[in-house]
């Protein structure tokens, strides 16, 4: 397919774009350096973790470290529907994402090898499970092993806003809008209470910030989508309510593990809190549906607080 313009020689960038800001934010906040990170205390703490401490942060990394290599892997088949409409200050954001998932994918990999190297040997291993793919229960491998590549991957197929609209749903309201969200607040706050793992918590403060940005996108292109196809609503909500039980049910399956869950943690404050993120998104969602472009970027420009 050949080209018959370039944005740039014709009409120039759209700064006041959404995404654009985004773009501007992320250069400017997107930058840290998981290999920066100071684990030295990390380290001197984790030699004081009870087994059963460890287990739960095996866990909870096993899920996160896991969880950003998916978004890594899954995110080009969007990518590669933005460029092909020609969207390029959207696309210009989105090689920002896709640096910043992998960056995370290094900073949780990092802290296995730097912090929390899991034992390779059977008897070391003890009565932790063999590998750590192994705390992926049903539900997380439901999520993660099928219906986010599937959904991503569906794009190089067919880009209709019906195939568009279930893969951010499925990439940015669930992954990252409630299980991601949910997992740094609750990590967050149980290491900060108790005061441990300093260099785990100041990375997972920039996590928090990349995240930010990237649920703001997909807001955006969800918004964006329903302003311009309406009759696709459906699409989006059933969408989002097939994968809520699933999605709660990872939170689940972590407690279920424990007879007294390390770290003072309570399986309501989590449940609570993806919950309250679900409704949070599904409320701003539906404002797209009565709203135009205009309305639209207006609303998302005042969110990012610029
Ligand atoms: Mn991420
Ligand atoms: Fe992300």
């Amino acid at each position: 397919m050949f080209r018959s313009s370039f944005t740039t020689t014709s009409k120039n960038l759209n700064r006041s774009l959404f995404p654009m800001r985004l773009y501007e934010k992320a250069k400017r906040l997107g930058v840290w350096d998981p290999a920066a990170i100071d684990f030295s205390q990390d380290q001197m703490d984790w030699a004081t973790f009870t087994s059963q401490e460890k287990d739960l942060i095996w866990l909870l990394v096993s899920l996160f470290v896991a969880g950003e290599e998916a978004v890594t892997l899954d995110l080009l088949p969007l990518i590669q529907v933005i460029a092909q409409e020609g969207r390029l200050e959207e696309e210009m954001y989105l090689t920002t994402f896709i640096f910043e998932e992998a960056k995370h994918t290094d900073f949780f990999s990092r802290f296995l090898e730097e912090v929390a190297s899991f034992p390779l040997s059977a008897v070391e291993r003890d009565h932790l499970p063999q590998s750590l793919a192994d705390y992926h229960t049903a539900n997380y491998r439901y999520i993660f092993y099928e219906a986010l590549p599937q959904a991503l991957q569906a794009l190089r197929r067919e880009a209709t806003p019906a195939a568009q609209i279930r893969a951010s749903v499925t990439y940015n309201m669930i992954v990252e809008g409630l299980l991601a969200e949910t997992g740094y607040h609750a990590f967050f706050t149980m290491l900060e209470r108790n005061n441990l793992l300093p260099g785990l918590r100041k990375g997972i403060y920039y996590l928090k910030q990349d995240e930010s940005r990237h649920i703001a996108y997909g807001i955006y292109l969800l918004s964006r989508l329903i302003a311009e196809y309406p009759e696709e609503w459906q699409t989006l909500e059933s969408h989002m309510n097939s994968l809520l039980p699933y999605a709660l049910g990872v939170v689940s399956d972590a407690f279920a593990r424990y007879e007294v869950v390390p770290f003072g943690l309570v399986e309501e404050d989590f449940i609570n809190y993806a919950m309250e993120q679900f409704s949070k998104r599904f409320a701003r969602l539906e404002r797209a549906r009565q709203a135009n472009l205009d309305e639209i970027q207006q609303l998302a420009q005042m969110e990012l607080g610029e």
